[in-house]
């Protein structure tokens, strides 16, 4: 397994030094500066690697970017409106300038309007870091009572809109500000800064999309894509939704294996493939991760290893991000899957017999609550996942686990 991490660009407060130090083998970073919809030149994409082969006493790092996360897909393109075939046309430029300089692995997302979602970017956990948590109640006062979205207290389960409501009703001004904040534009790595009134226009367009209407879309997008990613030598793997539930009245459509299996089947190739993210995908309790890596896993192409505890019952529900070893899923579990798919790989030849990994989030720990890193994406609580991470695939790859 491909130890990889994730990079925001020279902005971000985790650099290439931190990276050798943790141990790292590759790097996964995106050109968040280009407008989605753009093409990704061969210029812009070879500044990013240079940036990542250097140290910052301009020496060599040996890293090299080997992952891309994200190349955004447009609005447009999943809604099938506006110039979406001119952005269907850069997308392909863009991965065969990322072919050209050498990058084989592509993930997106085909969330609409907002990528992941959290109502809280630093909440206290029990040993005194922080965690990110999306609290459901929350969530909803948020939708209900400061987005003001029609129909939106019909759209939760029972008694949440009036706890909604209670809570609306004692939270501070600060915390109506810092919810809402978090929310639309707190978090990383999303390909577009949408301000209230956007998303509040976005949702009225979506509000009449059916699932399978941009489950369509979806597989429409692959069937224009994924023949140049093919020519090309490009494998695209699409990220979960996060949290894996709609929101927001919006359609989601890559939330559970049965989501995955239709778009995989549609556009059957291995250029079509998979990020699985545990911590996105274990928001839900019917979703079977070492299962998954097990069943989908010669088209799974990225992982993100990361755990979240359900706070509470049922989809939707509250939850908070975790130690990676922590929380529902079965992390050991889920790593022999994917040690046991490398072996499939390895014996069949492929060249992609190591899958890339990246620790994904991490609490806030120690320097990390000085540091101000990205929202997410800490150094130490990063670290400390990866290096859970390496110990656990290390002892199941010793001679010894298969005695014991
Ligand atoms: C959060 C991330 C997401 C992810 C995109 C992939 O930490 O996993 O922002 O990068 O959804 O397209």
């Amino acid at each position: 397994m491909r130890q990889t991490w994730r990079w925001f660009g020279p902005k971000d407060g985790v650099g290439i030094d931190d990276m050798l130090q943790a141990g790292v083998e590759g790097v996964v970073s995106a050109l968040h500066y280009v407008p989605t919809g753009a093409v990704w030149s061969p210029g812009a994409i070879r500044a990013r690697q240079e940036e990542i082969g250097v140290r910052a006493d301009g020496s060599p790092s040996g890293l090299a970017w080997e992952v891309v996360e994200s190349l955004p897909v447009s609005e447009d393109i999943k809604k099938q409106s506006g110039d979406w075939r001119a952005d269907l046309d850069a997308y392909r430029e863009s991965l065969g300038n990322l072919a050209q300089a050498g990058i084989e692995t592509v993930c997106y997302n085909f969330m609409p309007v907002l990528d992941w979602t959290r109502t809280d970017l630093a909440w206290r956990a029990a040993h005194g870091g922080t965690a990110m948590r999306f609290d459901l109640i929350d969530f909803a006062a948020f939708d209900i009572h400061i987005l003001e979205r029609p129909g939106a207290a019909g759209s939760f389960p029972e008694g949440v809109a009036e706890d909604a409501a209670r809570r609306f009703g004692e939270m501070p001004e600060a915390r109506r500000t810092e919810l809402a904040e978090s929310i639309v534009f707190g978090l990383p790595g999303a390909a577009e800064r949408f301000d209230m009134k956007d998303v509040q226009a976005h949702l009225g367009e979506y509000a009449v999309m059916a699932p399978e209407t941009l489950r369509g879309h979806l597989i429409d997008f692959l069937s224009e894509v994924v023949p140049e990613a093919e020519r090309c030598g490009i494998r695209l793997c699409c990220h979960p939704d996060d949290p894996p539930f709609p929101l927001l009245g919006l359609p989601r459509v890559m939330s559970t294996e049965a989501d995955y299996r239709a778009v995989l089947e549609a556009v059957d190739s291995p250029a079509n493939g998979v990020t699985l993210c545990s911590g996105s995908l274990g928001a839900r309790a019917d979703n079977d991760l070492p299962g998954m890596m097990a069943r989908l896993g010669d088209r799974i192409h990225f992982l993100h290893l990361r755990n979240v505890s359900r706070e509470t019952e049922g989809t939707p529900c509250s939850f908070h991000e975790a130690e990676h070893l922590g929380g529902g899923t079965d992390m050991v579990a889920l790593v022999k899957a994917a040690l046991d798919e490398e072996a499939r790989r390895r014996a069949a030849g492929r060249s992609d017999a190591s899958i890339p990994f990246r620790p994904d989030h991490g609490q806030d720990i120690l320097d990390d609550l000085t540091r101000k890193a990205q929202p997410g994406y800490p150094a130490v609580g990063r670290l400390k996942g990866l290096a859970e991470l390496r110990g656990v695939i290390a002892a199941l790859s010793h001679p010894l686990a298969g005695a014991a």
